[in-house]
């Protein structure tokens, strides 16, 4: 399956948001992520739908609400209806959580939950038939630019296996410290989508689109070293 970058648009320059969006498109970004935080969830304050609306007026591709608010069920028409195509809730933010996902598809939009570092992909073992997609957080949610959460690379892989012991049909996206270093191993481990933030795609050293070209490249290098070292030696 191909592995999907979806720039985080709390990084961008919100001076000249439209261009930061069309820019990255054009330099094949594969849908945007846009984090939603409540200064209650997490000790920090971002944007709400009409930031979506607006980025959705920007683009056609899909957009990611990443609810990091409590009581998220009561935004989810909001995020819908502003454009979003997924919205993730976090499950640490749902005593519903089973209903909760039921009301995002009921919504007409895919279901995502995500998992704080600290929550064991169990937590999702008997809401996978509602998913779309899960979010494994690889940073303490809250701020972008943190350092990376090592265990959360091999809970990626957990949450494929799980997920393949349920039959379910999910994508697997991985947020937070997304690097040309570590997203070769997210990748390896299953995951599918990846959240370009300061790590991989607002850097200090290079364009953003830079960036999301050489993260591209790092991520279809390990594919190819992976199916090289799959195939059977050539004999001589
Ligand atoms: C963090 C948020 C993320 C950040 C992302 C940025 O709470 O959910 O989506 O935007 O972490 O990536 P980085 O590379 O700055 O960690
Ligand atoms: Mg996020």
């Amino acid at each position: 399956m191909k592995v999907e970058i979806w720039p985080s648009v709390m990084c961008m320059d919100f001076r000249r948001l439209e261009a930061e969006i069309q820019g990255l498109e054009a330099a094949g970004a594969d849908g945007f992520h846009l984090d939603i935080m409540d200064g209650r969830f997490v000790p920090n304050l971002t944007f709400g739908p009409d930031v979506v609306r607006a980025v959705r007026a920007a683009t056609r591709l899909p957009l990611d609400a990443h609810l990091m608010v409590e009581e998220p069920e009561r935004y989810i028409g909001h995020f819908a209806s502003a454009g979003a195509d997924l919205i993730v809730v976090h499950a640490e933010a749902c005593p519903h959580l089973h209903r909760t996902l039921q009301m995002i598809r009921d919504a007409e939009v895919q279901a995502g939950v995500a998992l704080n570092p600290a929550t064991p992909p169990g937590a999702l073992e008997y809401v996978l038939a509602e998913v779309d997609v899960v979010l494994v957080m690889a940073v303490n949610p809250g701020f972008s630019g943190q350092a990376l959460v090592a265990s959360a690379i091999p809970k990626i892989g957990e949450v494929k296996r799980l997920a393949r012991r349920w039959k379910a049909r999910l994508r697997i996206a991985v947020d937070g410290h997304v690097s040309e270093e570590t997203a070769p191993q997210m990748v390896a481990e299953g995951a599918t989508v990846l959240i370009g933030g300061r790590a991989g795609v607002f850097r200090p050293d290079l364009p953003p689109a830079e960036a999301l070209a050489r993260l591209r490249r790092a991520v279809e290098r390990h594919a190819v070293s992976k199916r090289r070292a799959g195939r059977p030696g050539r004999r001589v």
